[in-house]
């Protein structure tokens, strides 16, 4: 590739290295070779790509700490996060390694003869990943879609290749075929339309921000090809008064600072009830203080940088008239360094209804439980939330009428590779993981037999 693209390290300002910008002639070779790849790959029985996708995982097992550290230095993630991220892919390939064998049709009762249906791969398909989880993202496409008999060309955000690189010399070393697996670094309007336009790309999954998203799935319309989105999200964490309040206030920092709040699930709202309003803060004040932001290769930080410095700047934007309550701290120096930071705001303010994609929480009172459910939908987002009560019968109403793809009760997790995972409104399209993901990735062709 003769254009190139300066890679920065966020947590020093400082240059990587050079990195490849593929142009449509080389995003189109990619896209030849897994054209090529994907017939002999879909020929294989069953058990030979389930074989060779245990094999996948391992190769990844083994080179856990080598991905993590790329991690740490490309994208400012803290190192124990990036070795859950690391071990996180291999789990997703070894999961999926078990549904080759599993991708059953079904056989339908018909008048004179037998009726079957048969789950044939796409061909080839195009993973679009942001820059927030390079490796993690990447994974929830391209295990189900090689699982499913399809070769996957990926392209990774330009900020962030460098785990998609590694994994795409891995899946070599582990012996997948040439081609079967390309890795395609460039820019979203190249590389990423190219995807979206090439015929012989026939689904595309795309992860990024609502607006992109949009224009990716009517690029896809044109082509009349499915695509999977997994879009941007405004999730709340709606805080009832008869919740643990202690426990409530101490997991909440997690729940939005983790990846420097650089995380489609961030709860990036607090909703607390009025009666308990003024203790739930007192409470929240001193786990954001305690909150550790600092260098990603340390052991013990809990929070690295945010990616760039035009994305920090997007956030600060965010704080302009802001009422800020309280912050913790942030490393002065190079590096795109913010602390986190906890705001009051009013229903209709921009902070309460707009992804901020940063450190940045924004908590607000509620009256009752109807209200909570009114304040936690008053977005045009619904990924993610959480729901804090001690009331059973409170967790299944709320937990009903709240309009989000992945909801917890007591707990803010989201991401478990073997359930379901996406978003409702303009937070998606299609769901991610769980026991069905690999059938997402074929199309149903029915065949009678007449006797
Ligand atoms: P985007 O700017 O939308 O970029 C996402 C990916 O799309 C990048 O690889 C980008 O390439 C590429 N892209 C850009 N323009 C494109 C185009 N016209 N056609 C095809 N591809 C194009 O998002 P981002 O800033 O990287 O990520 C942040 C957003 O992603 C947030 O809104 C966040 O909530 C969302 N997100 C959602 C989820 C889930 S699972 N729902 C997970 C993570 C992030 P380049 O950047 O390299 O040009």
């Amino acid at each position: 590739m003769s254009a190139t693209f300066t890679l920065i390290d966020p947590s020093t300002a400082q240059p990587i290295r050079e990195i490849g910008r593929a142009d449509v002639a080389e995003t189109d070779a990619a896209i030849a070779r897994a054209v090529v790849a994907q017939r002999s790959w879909a020929a294989l029985p069953p058990v030979g790509r389930a074989d060779a996708l245990r094999a996948f995982a391992r190769v990844v097992e083994e080179h856990v700490e080598e991905l993590a550290q790329l991690e740490v230095r490309n994208s400012g993630h803290p190192i124990g996060s990036a070795r859950w991220e690391a071990s996180h892919v291999a789990q997703v390939l070894n999961y999926y390694a078990g549904a080759p064998e599993r991708l059953s049709g079904q056989q339908i009762p018909v008048a004179g003869g037998l009726d079957v249906t048969i789950h044939e791969p796409y061909g080839v398909v195009g993973v679009i990943v942001p820059w927030n989880f390079p490796m993690t993202i990447a994974s929830w496409g391209f295990a189900p879609a090689l699982a499913a008999g399809n070769a996957v060309v990926l392209k990774p955000a330009e900020l962030t290749p460098l785990t998609a690189l590694r994994l795409g010399e891995l899946a070599l070393e582990a012996g997948l075929p040439r081609g079967l697996f390309e890795v395609v670094t460039g820019s979203g309007s190249v590389v990423g339309q190219r995807f979206v336009s090439h015929p012989d790309v026939r689904k595309v999954v795309f992860t990024g921000s609502t607006s992109v998203g949009v224009d990716v799935a009517a690029g896809c319309a044109r082509e009349l090809k499915p695509v999977t989105l997994e879009l941007g999200g405004k999730s709340a964490n709606i805080v009832f008064a008869d919740a643990d309040l202690e426990k409530a206030a101490a997991a909440a920092p997690a729940a939005v600072f983790d990846n420097a709040g650089q995380d489609c699930c961030a709860r990036s709202r607090i909703l607390v009830q009025r009666s308990v309003y003024d203790r739930f803060l007192e409470l929240l004040e001193p786990a954001v203080g305690a909150w550790r932001v600092g260098d990603p290769a340390d052991e013990t930080t809990e929070m690295g940088p945010l990616i760039s410095a035009s994305h920090r700047s997007t956030v600060e934007g965010f704080l302009d008239g802001a009422n800020v309550a309280f912050r913790g701290s942030a490393p002065e120096g190079d590096g795109f360094w913010f602390p986190p930071t906890v705001v009051l705001a009013e229903r209709g303010d921009r902070i309460a209804r707009d992804e901020v994609f940063g450190p940045v929480v924004a908590v607000l009172p509620f009256e009752d439980e109807a209200d909570a459910i009114r304040l936690a939908n008053d977005t045009i987002y619904g990924l993610a939330g959480s729901i804090w009560t001690e009331n059973l019968g409170r967790a299944v109403r709320v937990s009903r009428g709240v309009k989000s793809g992945v909801l917890s009760v007591n707990s803010h997790s989201s991401v478990r590779y073997w359930t379901p995972f996406g978003g409702m409104k303009a937070s998606g399209l299609g769901r991610e993981l769980g026991p069905d993901a690999a059938e997402h990735f074929t199309e149903t062709k029915n065949v009678f037999f007449a006797t």
